[in-house]
């Protein structure tokens, strides 16, 4: 699936901005209210989460739809394109309306999608309507509790029983944002036109070969060229399918990126792909980006920013990685769901390294004790009661490989998070999605599912279906805190496990919850102190084992959660506060990672 871009051939609106909006009252659909302009809307911008951009417990936990309308016009140069409607992301389902039709229906919030409206979208004014649900339950990922239970991650006890007021339950520890998150845009291209562009590269003595894949609707010539940054044609092609040999090939490198771009004339259509080359390998124990063993540095991540929620912020992404790149980090991984495409472009050209994660999160019925369904215990992958994700995480698969296969920047794709990987049935949840994604993926990235800690690794359907073993360890916090030397010893049992399995090993969590500004000259639980020392306790495990090849500390700042116990306004384990105040840590890891280099760190 392609980026809408302006190019020669193509028209591209962003349709940004303050929209009209309203709360459905249980008769928006009845009522038919995107047949009309809405009445009494409230201003809502457009993309954002709507959740903490007005006040009140009733709009920020809203269950259920909502309806966004604005009006759109194109101009009449554009007759006789061919014209789509993008959505990037609307959280978690979507019914797009053109005036009185609907012109698609989406399910899962995190990813794009697309309507031609040639037909529909005629001169003068047209009311475009998107109603957006945020309902989670035990078919959509992420996985929410059943909404007539109680339910979630922490289930609360007592009152809440008695209200019988709808509410999500999210099975998840961030905030379940929801609305037009991502940019609408309306694109055009000629009615013959590229559909989409597969790349993968080989690496031979100093060139490269970028075989090439051009999908494209109706007739016309293909070519296609590679040029440097510089913009001076490097080598071209005239079929749809082939290879472009580029002599003395500058590398795409972590923190040293180069992009060629790849231009596309197909008929009249044109379209021009920022491509970097770049190979990725898994041998033995160790993780190898242009063939030298690669060691991972950064952090788990949300797309969790105030008042936006999950609304793309473009300057806040560009400040993490700015903030990265003072520590030394190198990557991150987009825990719990795939991050927008400007975040995945951003990182090709900064050189940061992604493990690209899907939106399964919560596959795990087991968080809460089993209290998710009524205290009943529920075995995850229960044909009868367990689960429904698996068709839908299928097309989740499909549509983030179609969207993201292109990017330099991605070398693993994160199956899913914490799932109960150890379960009856987990394996064969598993195996057809792993053989999914690589089929799918035309660079065969490694694959993975990042691990919950669990009592019997072994058992981890992880250890046999994962290219990299990924494991969210909390040896000093949940298990064992504050005993540090005890977590110690436990982690290095652990790790004893993994050295026989001989994989190579990524911790993609491990952190502690910390208020800024909360000292004690003896460290304990909480203070900034507690979280140095519990980064540095295991810090000195990981360098001791040559199997470990990547430390992503959780999380990178602060963020929002359902409110709980364990929670203190959010989620406090960030190594920055959610503006982006270093805490003691943060300077802790940099001065660790400017001393690891980004390759041969270990063997
Ligand atoms: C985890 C989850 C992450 C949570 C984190 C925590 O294992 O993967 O989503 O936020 O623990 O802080 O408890």
């Amino acid at each position: 699936m392609l980026y809408p871009i302006l190019t020669p051939t193509r028209f591209l609106s962003d349709l940004s901005g303050i929209w009209n909006f309203k709360l459905d009252n249980g008769r928006g659909f009845s009522e038919k209210w995107y047949e009309k302009p809405l009445e009494d809307p409230m201003s809502m911008p457009v993309p954002a989460s709507y959740n903490d951009l007005k006040e009140g417990v009733d709009f920020r936990d809203h269950y259920g739809w909502v309806f966004y309308q604005r009006k759109v016009s194109l101009p009449s140069v554009l007759k006789g394109q061919r014209i789509v409607l993008r959505c990037d992301a609307v959280t978690h389902h979507a019914k797009v309306y053109l005036d009185q039709e609907m012109v698609c229906e989406h399910k899962g919030g995190f990813l794009p999608f697309e309507a031609e409206l040639d037909g529909q979208i005629t001169e003068g004014e047209h009311l475009l309507t998107i109603a957006v649900d945020n309902v989670i339950d035990y078919t959509t990922l992420p996985v929410g509790g059943k909404a007539d239970m109680l339910g979630g991650m922490v289930g609360s006890m007592g009152a809440a029983e008695d209200n019988q007021k709808p509410q999500n339950h999210p099975n998840f520890d961030f905030f379940n944002y929801c609305g037009i998150t991502r940019p609408v845009k309306i694109y055009t291209t000629p009615l013959d036109y590229i559909a989409d562009i597969s790349l993968v590269s080989e690496v031979q003595d100093g060139h490269a070969f970028v075989h090439y894949e051009v999908e494209t609707r109706g007739t016309g010539e293909c070519r296609v060229a590679a040029y440097d940054c510089c913009g001076k044609k490097v080598a071209e092609q005239s079929s749809a399918k082939g290879k472009l040999l580029i002599e003395n090939v500058t590398l795409w490198q972590p923190m040293k990126p180069y992009l060629y771009d790849i231009k596309v004339t197909f008929g009249e259509d044109e379209y021009t792909l920022p491509y970097g080359v770049r190979t990725i390998r898994v041998e033995g124990s160790r993780f190898l980006i242009n063939e030298r063993p690669f060691y991972f540095k950064g952090y788990g991540k949300h797309e969790d920013t105030f008042p936006n929620g999950r609304g793309m912020n473009l300057p806040m992404n560009t400040k993490d990685i700015s903030l990265m790149k003072w520590q030394g980090a190198n990557s991150f991984r987009t825990s719990h769901y795939p991050y927008s495409e400007e975040m995945m472009r951003l990182c090709d050209r900064e050189g940061i390294v992604v493990i690209d994660e899907t939106t399964a999160v919560g596959i795990n019925l087991q968080f809460g004790g089993g209290a998710n369904f009524g205290g009943e215990k529920v075995s995850t992958f229960d044909p009868q009661h367990g689960v429904k994700t698996q068709e839908h995480h299928k097309e989740v698969i499909r549509d983030l490989i179609a969207r993201d296969k292109n990017h330099a920047c991605v070398v693993m794709w994160s199956i899913a998070n914490e799932p109960d990987s150890a379960a009856e049935g987990a394996h064969s949840y598993f195996k057809p999605l792993f053989d999914l994604a690589r089929e799918l993926d035309p660079q065969k990235r490694p694959c993975t599912l990042v691990s919950v800690q669990m009592p019997e690794p072994s058992k981890d359907c992880s250890v046999e279906l994962s290219d990299v073993i990924c494991l969210n360890r909390y040896y000093g916090w949940y298990f064992g805190g504050p005993d540090l030397e005890g977590s110690e010893m436990a982690l290095r049992k652990e790790l004893d496990f993994w050295n026989e399995v001989g994989k190579p090993v990524i911790f993609t969590e491990y952190g502690a919850d910390t208020v800024m500004g909360m000292h004690d000259a003896t460290p304990v639980m909480y203070t900034e102190e507690y979280q140095v020392d519990y980064y540095k306790m295991n810090n000195r495990v990981f360098d001791e084992y040559g199997i470990v090849v990547g430390e992503q500390a959780w999380n990178f700042a602060d963020f929002a959660t359902s409110q709980s116990l364990l929670r203190v306004q959010g989620n406090k384990k960030g190594v920055f506060t959610r503006d982006r105040k270093p805490k003691l840590a943060a300077h802790y890891f940099r001065e660790r990672w400017q001393d690891i280099p980004d390759f041969d760190y270990k063997q």
